[in-house]
């Protein structure tokens, strides 16, 4: 079956910190053979042409395969309710996470606080736009995140994604997906109820995928605003925006490491449609490739305290065969000023799909993006955490 039969025939979600909306046709269409299409057309990972383990249970860690064993344990899912959620991060404390989700009622994703041990999420994002990447402040007052509500036709907008998700139900069409850089994305921080909305880029272009440095005085993003997409740093206020990547392709995702010093991203400078994770210093110096497979590899994430990264990967090189996307973990080097790539160790091996994961801030439990669910929607899932020996 060809990647577009297989595209036709499955359903699409998109998150656009790790999503390839430039690539070119032969490319997007193997990167999303991956990915399930839904009516719906905001992104997310496939479930996968193969049935999730037998008898997995949702909130117990039946789900976890002998190889998971190495690293999680309790492994349950950690959020409901909603036809579609992820890209989960944890508050400083641990305590809360924040995350983004379609609800019944809203055609794009909004973003959302809740408490790790369970309660209700609070919508904190403005309840209209396209919005993603969602950060706690490390002093856990503000929320970052990127939201298109000042698109001047919004109300078109949304009233075109929502008639051509009633179209596609009515016909039972699968449409091919393809993320558009929403020209009107900017990044805007609020408090943890969602008041006092400050914006923070207001570049015409995709400004989004942003991220505090740990000591919370710089974000990290991406942005379009030159026409290429690349990594920009600014300060937390929005000022004295740095440019640190400038070569051609989607360079995204980043975060900067627990000592200021690094940011890690993803490119698909290299090849089109085949991501790589890369390395930069802050001060724009000393780029460095951290894989060089024939895959794709986005949503790379420092651990806290040791010089590890994980990130989502998934072998690209047989374009029969279906890819899956699981967690991998790479134990980085030093040398000559430089972080070099060191051993990788694979973390999950579920035939669903594993995107985005991230430590805890005591790097103790991993959060994750998983199709695992019993109903094979994309949802947050959370377990404790053990690096290898
Ligand atoms: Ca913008
Ligand atoms: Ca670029
Ligand atoms: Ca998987």
């Amino acid at each position: 079956m060809s990647a577009g039969d297989e595209l036709e025939r499955e359903n699409l979600v998109i998150n656009f910190r790790s999503w390839i909306g430039r690539a070119t046709p032969i490319a997007r269409a193997m990167l999303l053979a991956a990915l399930i299409v839904t009516a719906r057309g905001a992104t997310q990972p496939n479930a996968g042409a193969q049935e999730p383990a037998a008898g997995a249970d949702a909130t117990t860690n039946a789900a976890t395969s002998p190889l998971e064993g190495n690293f999680l344990a309790n492994v349950r899912q950690v959020t409901k309710g909603f036809i579609k959620a992820g890209e989960g991060y944890f508050s400083p404390d641990g305590k809360e996470i924040v995350y983004q989700a379609i609800t019944p009622d809203y055609v794009f994703y909004q973003i959302f606080m809740q408490p790790l041990a369970g309660g209700s999420p609070r919508r904190v994002s403005t309840g209209r736009g396209r919005t993603t990447c969602a950060y706690f402040s490390p002093d856990n007052r503000r929320i970052l995140f990127a939201s298109s509500h000042l698109d001047p036709k919004l109300s078109e907008t949304e009233a075109a994604a929502r008639a051509q998700e009633a179209e596609d139900a009515r016909s039972g069409r699968k449409r091919r997906y393809d993320w558009p850089f929403d020209p009107y994305s900017d990044i805007f921080e609020v408090d943890r109820d969602g008041g006092d909305l400050r914006q923070l880029t207001t570049e015409l272009g995709y400004d989004a995928e942003g991220a505090y440095s740990p000591d919370g005085k710089q974000i990290a993003f991406c942005s379009n605003r030159d026409g290429d997409p690349d990594i920009y740093v600014m300060n937390a206020d929005g000022s004295e925006v740095r440019q640190l990547t400038n070569a051609q392709g989607y360079d995204g995702g980043p975060f900067i490491s627990p000592d200021g010093q690094w940011v890690v991203f993803r490119s698909d400078r290299k090849q089109e449609g085949f991501l790589q994770i890369y390395v930069i210093g802050i001060d724009g110096q000393n780029e460095t490739a951290l894989t060089d497979n024939n895959g794709v590899n986005w949503a790379p994430y420092w651990h806290p305290t040791e010089p590890y990264i994980t990130w989502t990967g998934a072998d690209h090189s047989d374009p029969t065969a279906r890819p899956n996307y699981d967690l991998w973990l790479m134990r980085c080097g030093r040398e000559n000023g430089r972080i070099t790539p060191g051993p990788i160790t694979r973390v999950t091996d579920h035939p669903g799909a594993d995107v985005l994961p991230v430590f805890s801030p005591d790097g103790q439990h991993l959060m994750w993006t998983s199709s695992r669910s019993s109903d094979r929607s994309s949802q947050l899932w959370y377990g404790d955490f053990r690096l290898p020996e």
